[in-house]
């Protein structure tokens, strides 16, 4: 078996297939069989140990075991992380977990294509970074030394948000990782301009895009190929805060994102923040590495039909992400004390944009109070609101929170537009309280 997607995602789309293909049964219907033995390498790679009594596990054990816990596999260091997906490893962060107003790195998203490289034994100074492509004048390359030394250095809260976050609520269901709120974070970031290093190595008057590579495999284990190769155009590669970045929250970038350099334009599809940065191609052309061509990271240029299926050449680069808002303390779920009022917080962004206005509802959308909105510490971080709400009786309530961009444009209260991946959900967060007396 060629296992190019983890158990996660194989389980969560056809678990009779994912059965077939890790077990082999002792009769074609017996509920008894054996791992087989590529399924039995999947599963401890899954497990992240070697399972002595495996010849005893009974079919149909894997998806009881994934569904069983809330946190069937644990990445270290990032506790209370929902993974969705084991091969390649993708974990979002639960609502309540985001109410820091910088997000520390244990509770940051986890988004890979491939396999991250091995980076737990290099020289970070020696990181080379190589820029080049057909639109670059003086093809270059700078170790991470010579970045942090010949190029003035700066330090700013960005947003990163995965293009798929919200994926899970859209029906008909889109394939990949099921991200519910959770493939946001906001941390600080310290870098250099990439438009200080682009500048350096030449761009020639044709130059319209900006593509990156990064060290990271293919699932597949095919040395030609890429598992992701995204960019932005010049205009968004020359803005102030497009940073090639090597610290977060003043350590060096974690390994799970990006060690020791990565890419950081934010308030795009955070695909294009290439992680583990190893080239920079100044393109006379729309990049097309991979996951730039195709549905990948597209979305319908006009509006379809739920269940639609759109020619690629009817499908559209997502650019700026849209306006959106996350409640982030209390969490979800929990019991109020009638009577007593109850302090709601979050996070609101809105891609390129300032987002201008936060409210709240408890009715369901029906009325709406505008919340308190902080300004954003620079141009890309998210913006924090914060309010205060008391319930008329007790019962079952949802908060919803509603945010509003600088240009007027509102989160729609259910879902946005349907497309064939699922991008761009910006739907009203809700979450659940219980008001009892
Ligand atoms: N080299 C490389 N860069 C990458 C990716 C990847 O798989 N490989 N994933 C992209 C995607 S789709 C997202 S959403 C962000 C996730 O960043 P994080 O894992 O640091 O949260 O990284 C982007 N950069
Ligand atoms: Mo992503």
């Amino acid at each position: 078996m060629k296992q190019e997607r983890g158990l996660h995602e194989l389980y969560a789309e056809d678990p009779e297939r994912a059965d077939s293909l890790l077990w082999a049964r002792v009769t074609p219907l017996s509920r008894r069989g054996f791992l087989r033995g590529a399924g039995l390498s999947a599963m401890a790679a899954a497990v992240g140990a070697s399972i002595p009594f495996a010849e005893y596990m009974p079919v149909g054990l894997i998806p009881a075991a994934l569904a069983d816990s809330e946190q069937p596999f644990a990445i270290p260091g990032k506790d209370g992380l929902v993974i969705l997906n084991d091969r390649p490893i993708n974990a979002e962060t639960p609502a309540y977990l985001l109410d820091d107003k910088v997000t520390p790195a244990s509770r940051m998203f986890v988004r890979n294509n491939g396999v991250p490289p091995v980076t737990t034994n290099i020289d970070p100074a020696g990181w080379v970074l190589n820029i080049a492509g057909e639109s670059c004048r003086n093809p270059t390359s700078l170790t991470l030394a010579e970045l942090q030394s010949e190029f003035k250095q700066h330090t700013l809260q960005l947003q990163l948000e995965c293009g798929g976050n919200g994926r899970a609520e859209f029906y008909p269901a889109a394939r990949g990782n099921q991200w519910t709120t959770g493939a946001i974070a906001c941390p600080e970031w310290t870098g250099v301009r990439l438009r200080d290093v682009l500048h350096k190595a030449g761009i020639a008057d044709n130059a319209v895009y900006v593509g990156y590579e990064g060290a990271d495999t293919h699932v597949s284990g095919d040395p030609g190929k890429l598992p992701i190769s995204r960019g932005v155009p010049m205009a968004k590669a020359l803005q102030d805060e497009t940073l090639l970045a090597f610290a977060m929250n003043g350590e060096p970038v974690p390994a799970l994102h990006g060690y020791p350099l990565r890419l950081v334009a934010a308030g795009w599809p955070a695909s294009v923040s290439g992680k583990w940065l190893k080239k920079i191609l100044v393109r006379d052309r729309v990049h097309d590495g991979e996951k730039m061509l195709g549905q990948s990271y597209r979305v319908p240029c006009k509006p379809v039909a739920p269940g639609a299926s759109v020619p690629d050449e009817d499908m559209c680069i997502i650019e700026s992400m849209p306006v959106k808002s996350l409640i982030t303390s209390p969490r979800s779920g929990i019991v109020h004390k009638f009577g007593q009022s109850l302090p709601v917080r979050g996070h609101a962004w809105a891609g390129e944009l300032a987002v201008q206005r936060v409210y709240t509802s408890i009715d369901f959308g029906a009325t709406w109070q505008k919340a308190k909105l902080e300004r954003p510490v620079n141009r890309l971080a998210w913006q924090h609101f914060s309010t205060t709400l008391s319930f008329p009786l007790t019962g079952y309530y949802e908060i919803w929170a509603r945010a509003e961009d600088e240009q007027g444009r509102s989160q729609p209260m259910v879902l946005p537009g349907w497309n064939p991946r699922g991008y761009l959900n910006n739907a009203c967060h809700r979450i659940a309280i219980r008001v009892d007396a």
